[in-house]
């Protein structure tokens, strides 16, 4: 919530606040030069929207205002084409190429008297229209009427224009197909968020969803799979399948469509046709294109990078090159995204016909041939007036001349492109992947992995670790919006929004002009206009989290943390269900015995979380066999209190491979100890098993362990991924020290080193 004094000082701000009407401007993006003021703009039947002649091409703009208001509040303005410039109650849009805000940029004013919306461009006029829906109720967005709303805008002054040209999202539909209606209503989204740029990622393995005249069989055979993975990867053993085909694609004619309703809201869309890997839906339909035309190809029906790649033979290039003479006349950008990463190497070097070529052309090896590969396709696309994008990938073997960079293995790739004078597209999956977890994967529907909350997104900052030369060349940010677990258009939005409401800030605002708690309560207003447009965002944002600590007397206090600042929290430790007469949050809470929070927050948000209070919390502890580095560094992980309730949450289990996994925890002091638990993971895929046996003794000293309960792990080898406890009940039993011995059995049937994953040992 920008407030009017938001840029004033604070003897000012001061003042303001005192007079309680303050004028509240929740503006995503935030705009990149703001003066809030006093009093407001209204709406009412006598409202003109002006347009002069000479500016016929902002009428859709100014029309778009007219349809909204329609819609929500039924009022309907008029469009006058004569201006005077003291007219009142007019909201005013003219062109002015003289403003030097670029070719996206804006002026607005609003003043009690009339709106003035001036740009150079139809684009321009876009965004400050997008601002003004922003600064009207939020009901502007409804798609029904709205009764009893003030149709005003806060008074204020804005200059603006984005950071960076590129600001975009990716959609993967190549796992799995969506609608064309959804499509568009992603392009809403975009647009609303004043991004300009849609990635379609339209082939990959697992299909193949664009019509190629010349080759039918794409799409007859490409785009359908017979069936998919259930579960993640390693979920189920043996892996299952669901037994359902999955297809889809788009014709020509709904791709024409679709990138004509994207221009009309100033959305480009990059077309991108996967090379020379994640191809094997196209090989499934024409195999002589890899490199054993005889194997039976399919279309992927599991997730993960496969050998499957087109051969880099004359036949294949014929073959890019038609399909390519097909593309891109639909997509009238700049740029075609060719792929380029994740080719296994595999085939290559097994081919009889690549080896034979790398030697012809000279080659080093085969990322070389790879490079040679990219280089040709770039020339291609060149001579069509275009010019390639490529994922990191394609710097390795030398980067095709022209190339842009999309940088998704971290930063480096981009830092490595722009130093070789390269383009760069930031999209790097420590940050921007929207196929990660938002929230507590425990929690959360079935997600690929990762943990990336909208605050990390919020806090990149694209430039850093660029030097200022390098950082000329930085395009934009994108969110990448992999699809392998998110078979609907609602499980996209759901991962999408509002990560990319974050992103869209970071692409918009000024370097250095963020600020993620004023986002944050911003976002709770925006999220309602997300309401209207029937939007599946996440409601994470609203969330309390818990966070555990220890005072220094070692007890274990637990703080509630939330997003927004303006919510109150309201708790219980009794059980009941909390309401806003329970015990108001406002310092950590101190446990002394096994405890369910259960709180809510004002803004509607409920949360409920066990704690467990035992003897050993916050013991340290030591390791026969120390773990890998890097897991458990602080050596805290077994005692702190928080019990992983789901192998999805990898960081909170420790992790040994190929060793028995032996603990000892020191207590402090001799204590009574009646009952010892831990808990095992058991996911076969990935080669972890339970052990053979647990050992659990107590001592005194630390040297001689007495009453040792051993126990054998029962477990079917079968079945789903599985958390599977031990306990050890020493009824009366006093110790100091806790001996924690579990039995890798060696080797798996497969003849795998086997891994044990182990988490929170309990004591009570
Ligand atoms: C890597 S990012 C891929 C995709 C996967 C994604 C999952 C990139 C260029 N390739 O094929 O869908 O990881 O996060």
């Amino acid at each position: 919530m920008k407030k009017l004094a938001f840029f004033f000082t604070l003897c000012t701000l001061h003042l303001t606040l005192l007079q309680a009407q303050d004028n509240v401007y929740n503006l995503i993006p935030f705009p990149a030069q703001f003066n809030g003021g006093e009093g407001q703009f209204v709406v009412n039947p006598q409202t003109k929207i002006i347009v002069t002649a000479k500016d016929a091409g902002l009428k859709p703009i100014a029309q778009s205002l007219i349809n909204a208001l329609k819609t929500a509040s039924k009022l309907t303005l008029p469009i006058a084409s004569t201006a005077t410039p003291t007219a009142k109650n007019v909201i005013y849009i003219r062109q002015n190429k003289a403003l030097g805000l670029g070719s996206e940029g804006y002026k607005l004013l609003v003043s009690a008297d009339r709106v003035i919306l001036e740009t150079a461009t139809p684009q321009g006029a876009f965004y400050g229209m997008q601002t003004i829906f922003q600064l009207l109720p939020t009901a502007v967005f409804s798609p029904t009427p709205v009764e009893n709303i003030t149709w005003a805008m806060p008074v204020c002054q804005i200059q603006d224009k984005p950071r960076f040209v590129h600001r975009g999202l990716m959609l993967d539909v190549g796992r799995y197909f969506m609608p064309v209606s959804f499509i568009k209503k992603y392009i809403d989204l975009l647009a609303v968020h004043k991004m300009n740029v849609l990635h379609w990622h339209l082939t990959d393995d697992q299909g193949w969803r664009i019509e190629i005249k010349k080759y039918p069989k794409l799409t007859q055979i490409g785009s359908k799979r017979k069936e998919t993975l259930v579960g993640q990867y390693s979920e189920n053993y043996p892996q299952k399948f669901d037994g359902k085909e999955i297809g889809g694609f788009y014709t020509q004619a709904e791709i024409k469509d679709i990138v004509k309703y994207a221009q009309a809201k100033y959305v480009t869309i990059i077309p991108e046709i996967e090379m020379p890997g994640h191809a094997s839906a196209a090989l499934a339909a024409y195999p002589e294109l890899g490199c054993e035309p005889t194997k039976k190809y399919e279309v992927a029906t599991k997730w993960g990078v496969m050998t499957d790649v087109f051969c880099p033979t004359e036949q294949t290039f014929t073959f890019l090159q038609d399909v390519l003479t097909e593309v891109i006349p639909l997509f009238p950008g700049k740029y075609i995204h060719i792929g380029g990463d994740e080719c296994p190497k595999d085939a290559w070097q097994k081919s009889a016909f690549c080896q034979e070529l790398i030697k012809k052309l000279n080659l080093k090896d085969e990322h070389e041939l790879q490079s040679y590969f990219i280089k040709r396709i770039e020339k291609f696309v060149n001579s069509k007036g275009r010019a390639i994008i490529g994922w990191d990938e394609i710097l390795e073997g030398g980067v095709a001349p022209n190339a842009t960079v999309m940088s998704w293995r971290g930063i480096k790739g981009g830092i490595e492109a722009a130093k070789q004078k390269h383009n760069v597209i930031m999209t790097p999956n420590t940050y921007y992947y929207l196929d990660y977890y938002q929230a507590n994967p425990a929690k959360e529907p079935l997600a690929i992995g990762g943990y990336l909350p909208i605050e990390k997104v919020y806090e990149y900052d694209p430039s850093a670790e660029f030097s200022p030369e390098e950082q000329k060349y930085i395009l934009g940010v994108q969110g990448n919006v992999w699809t392998e677990y998110m078979p609907t258009p609602q499980q996209v939005e759901y991962m999408t929004f509002p990560r990319a409401t974050a992103i869209a800030e970071v692409a918009w605002v000024p370097s250095g002009g963020k600020n993620f708690e004023d986002f944050a309560t911003r976002l709770k207003e925006h999220v309602k206009r997300m309401d209207y447009l029937k939007v599946n965002y996440s409601k994470r944002i609203l969330d309390v989290k818990a966070v555990t600590q220890f005072n220094n007397q070692g007890q274990l206090q637990v703080r509630l943390e939330k997003l927004d600042s303006d919510s109150k929290i309201y708790y219980t430790l009794d059980g009941k269900e909390p309401s806003t007469s329970s015990t108001e949050y406002v310092m950590p809470i101190t446990l002394d015995k096994i405890t369910t929070i259960k709180a809510i927050t004002t803004a509607g948000a409920r949360f409920e979380e066990k704690f467990f209070i035992h003897r050993a919390k916050g013991k340290s502890y030591t390791y026969a066999n120390a773990p890998a580095e890097g897991v458990d560094a602080d050596r805290k992980k077994l005692t702190d209190g928080q019990v992983a309730q789901s192998p999805r949450n990898s960081a909170e289990w420790v992790w040994m491979s190929g060793k028995d996994f032996e603990i000892t925890i020191d207590l402090g002091e001799v204590k009574p100890v009646t009952k010892v638990s831990a808990n095992f993971l058991k996911i076969i895929m990935s080669n972890v098993f339970p052990p053979t046996s647990v050992e659990i003794g107590l001592s005194r000293d630390g040297e001689n362990f007495k009453d040792a309960i051993a126990q054998p792990v029962n477990y079917q080898l079968e079945g789903p991924w599985q958390i599977l406890p031990v306990v050890a009940d020493f009824k009366t039993a006093r110790a100091r020290y806790i001996r924690v011995r579990a039995k890798n059995a060696g080797k798996s049937p497969s003849g795998q080193t086997i891994t044990i994953a182990m988490d929170e040992v309990v004591v009570d």
